[in-house]
């Protein structure tokens, strides 16, 4: 029955499922966090219901979680390509899909934001659709599998942040692409007078490769504020005895209002991924505090950054590329940062992607 162009698109019941390696609010779940917080408040912005199924111990406002006990899941991205299926005794992941089997017909649509095999398995014996956001590129060839079975038995519920991220996959012409997230601009304080500092944001582990931040930052002299939860402490470790001298400041894992309020007034952003980073949702939280990025042209950021307006993209892997671009970072114009968050980038720009995908998936 087409829509009739004169009723309110229909209210939908969401029920969204967390990544399983950390409790949301821990930092662990890296720009999923990210994902979850922002679409569950455009949602409901629209009038949606929704629900989050996360680990025990998750803090997510006053948004309505389901807590659910079990062990966390092994990260993905430091299994080998060639892993087999990983479950710890009494996994969290299990025990939060049997969750959402039992209540599953409460609610339209499922959203799932777990990179792991179990939630494709289970696609076909759930009686509701399921949406997937497919946060990371090719890690595991069990789990691609898995991804590709429901990409090609459920057409369209593959969603993944970029171009980029997709073409990892052997399956990317079945993925939709949907971004990463997207910023409410009255959450970032614009500042268009910096200081002397720059600024690197994510989880401290390898594939972050923050040491060639550290390095560009020795180079330069310019101090580095560095933000995010450190995920693989003897990295952090060996990094700080490498560079004992880098002008580096850990300020630790803060919430967004503390995270803008360090990153707005500094001079540029430094993302250094060793990976292909799916999307990036720290670049575009400093695009809202008129922040400029630096990026290896690799991944997400290549898709995200302007290169010469919002930001410059530099050679991989390339200390000697960061540098110089951090010399040309008077030629940005800072509010050009701030327009894109307020538009292209914007919490409500993006909502409208997720909401037509789900109308789309639930008809
Ligand atoms: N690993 N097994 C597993 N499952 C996830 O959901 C997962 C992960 N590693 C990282 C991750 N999610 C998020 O940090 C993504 O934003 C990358």
């Amino acid at each position: 029955m087409p829509l009739n162009r004169s009723s309110p698109p229909p209210r939908l019941k969401i029920l969204i499922l967390s990544t399983p390696v950390g409790a949301l609010g821990s930092g662990l779940g890296g720009g999923v966090e990210l994902t979850i917080a922002n679409l569950a408040r455009e949602l409901r912005s629209r009038g949606h219901t929704i629900a989050i199924i996360a680990p025990l111990g998750s803090q997510l406002g006053d948004l309505p979680t389901i807590q659910v006990p079990g062990e966390l899941q092994l990260t993905a991205q430091t299994q080998e390509q060639a892993a087999s299926i990983s479950m710890p005794g009494d996994p969290v992941l299990a025990n939060m899909w049997a969750t959402a089997r039992a209540i599953q017909h409460d609610y339209d649509l499922i959203f799932n934001t777990a990179f792991d095999w179990l939630p494709f398995y289970l696609t076909p014996f759930f009686d509701r659709p399921i949406a997937h956001f497919v946060s990371m590129g090719s890690q595991i060839a069990a789990i691609d599998l898995a991804i590709e079975r429901v990409a090609v038995d459920f057409p369209g519920t593959i969603g993944v942040c970029t171009r980029t991220q997709a073409a990892t996959f052997s399956f990317g012409d079945r993925c939709h692409i949907v971004g990463g997230s997207g910023v409410d601009p009255a959450v970032y304080d614009y500042c268009d007078t910096p200081e002397q500092t720059l600024a690197w944001l994510g989880r401290i582990s390898p594939e972050k490769a923050l040491q060639d931040a550290v390095a560009a930052a020795e180079r330069t002299g310019m101090k580095l504020k560095i933000m995010g939860k450190i995920q693989d402490p003897d990295y952090w470790a060996q990094i700080q005895c490498d560079y004992p001298h880098a002008p580096i400041e850990y300020l630790g894992f803060l919430p967004t209002h503390q995270l803008q309020q360090a990153l707005r007034t500094c001079k540029g952003l430094l993302m250094t991924p060793r990976w292909v980073e799916a999307f990036g949702n720290v670049a575009i939280e400093s695009f809202a505090c008129g922040v400029p990025v630096i990026a290896y042209r690799r991944g997400g950021p290549a898709e995200i950054i302007t290169d010469g307006k919002t930001g410059f993209l530099v050679e991989p892997d390339s200390i000697d590329g960061l540098v110089s671009a951090i010399a040309r970072l008077d030629e940005i114009d800072r509010a050009q940062c701030r327009h894109a968050a307020e538009t292209v980038f914007s919490q409500s720009v993006w909502g409208t992607v997720m909401e037509s995908w789900f109308y789309r998936l639930v008809d």
